[in-house]
């Protein structure tokens, strides 16, 4: 199925950039950051970790830079094979169980809930109301808590490391550092099948992971799939709002679910770009990069490239060929990606079964600018009326 947007969605501003140098130039706090924009120079660099690397300085690949409010490294997001595969593969199974059946089960009660909730309020706030609830209820299956455990991280709002005021709120990392060592603490005096119980008894190297090993893994998992999964679902409702056919198309084809959930991604692009940093003076697309400078693999680019899409700005639920990019590429693919594409299909399963239409009533969009270059990437709020079918 083809729809055709007059006024997209999320547009693609990188284009114009992208075909004629492949490199957006920024500068992050007085230190340059070459965006690669084109398809396959993204997927070359992020295979290229010896040049490029993730292992730098914590807080460094990320940009706007973490340094200044960050010393725990996020593992094993920032660090380098072949290090990196063995802790990966201490969580991977952890990762998967979201492709259970009955993992499945409890997610689709879960997200029912926050539809009964839409369904019922009068103009709901989406991002804060919805999203973020169901985001942080969710995030309850995949660690293995209690579902009320989701209030207190509800509470922290859509970024842990953003608030309005600032980019980088640093007492705002502290309340989830501070949180961490408390659960990993709790856990070690009585032990659970939580994930901190499960990493407290994880092995690594012929020793058990260190406190600040598993800190580090846990601010991955809350900081990682948080304001990314909050605009997924924001940008879907948004979708399904202005495609008014798109939820009858899926009650009629639920078998091209999947194809739809990595069509969106591809479209949404909920991470922008991640960073690395040059170990050497190199070439990205015959631009140099000194060493000890910073990239970054522009997946929202990445994944509107004329050359590799057809029709790149165009949402087509039922795309076969779509080499992505948007949980990254090569071994940092995205860890929490399964539970990720699970929230979504359940989602909009859930709605094409139960919704008639979805109704936007007003907006703010969250536009982020990176040089000259400004992307919207979802909405601050978007509020909204869910008409139930029945
Ligand atoms: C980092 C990053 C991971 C970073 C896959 O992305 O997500 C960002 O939102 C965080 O700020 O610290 O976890």
């Amino acid at each position: 199925m083809e729809e055709k947007n007059k006024e997209e969605l999320i547009s693609d501003p990188f284009a114009s950039l992208r075909q004629a140098s492949g490199i957006n130039q920024i500068d992050d706090n007085n230190d340059p950051v070459k965006m690669v924009l084109r398809h396959r120079d993204v997927r070359k660099c992020a295979h290229n970790y010896k040049t490029f690397q993730s292992g730098a300085v914590p807080g460094r690949i990320v940009v706007p830079s973490e340094v200044e409010i960050r010393d725990t490294r996020q593992i094993p997001f920032e660090v380098d094979p072949p290090e990196h595969g063995a802790y990966r593969s201490l969580v991977e199974d952890w990762f998967r169980r979201p492709l259970k059946e009955d993992y499945e089960k409890e997610l689709k009660k879960l997200i029912d809930k926050e539809i009964d909730n839409a369904i019922a309020s009068d103009n709901i706030e989406v991002v804060s109301e919805f999203a973020l609830h169901m985001q942080s209820r969710a995030l309850t299956l995949l660690l293995n808590l209690p579902l009320l455990e989701a209030e207190t991280w509800i509470a922290w709002g859509t970024h842990v490391f953003r608030s309005e005021e600032t980019k980088l709120d640093a007492s705002k990392a502290n309340i989830l550092y501070d949180y961490i060592d408390q659960e990993i603490n709790k856990a070690k005096n009585s032990p659970g099948e939580e994930i901190y119980s499960v990493l407290l008894n994880t092995e690594h190297d012929n020793r058990l992971l260190s406190h600040e090993e598993i800190k580090g893994i846990m601010i991955l998992t809350f900081a990682g799939g948080r304001d990314t999964v909050i605009n997924m679902i924001t940008n879907a409702i948004a979708y399904m709002a202005k495609n008014k056919k798109a939820l009858a198309y899926l009650k009629e084809n639920p078998e091209n679910v999947g194809r739809a959930v990595e069509e969106l991604v591809r479209y949404f692009s909920p991470l922008t770009h991640m960073g690395r940093v040059a170990t050497e003076d190199a070439t990205v697309c015959e631009h140099a990069v000194k060493s000890d400078t910073r990239i970054s693999l522009c997946w929202a680019s990445a994944n509107r490239d004329e050359t590799v899409f057809e029709n790149p700005n165009e949402v087509m639920l039922d795309r076969k060929i779509n080499p992505h990019v948007a949980f990254g590429f090569s071994h940092h693919k995205c860890l929490g990606a399964h539970h990720a594409r699970q929230v979504l299909k359940v989602l909009l399963l859930s709605l094409a079964e139960r919704i008639e239409s979805i109704d936007i009533t007003d907006k703010e969009e969250n536009i982020e600018t990176w040089g000259e270059v400004k992307r919207k990437v979802g909405f601050h709020k978007l509020y909204a009326n869910f008409s139930s079918n029945k």
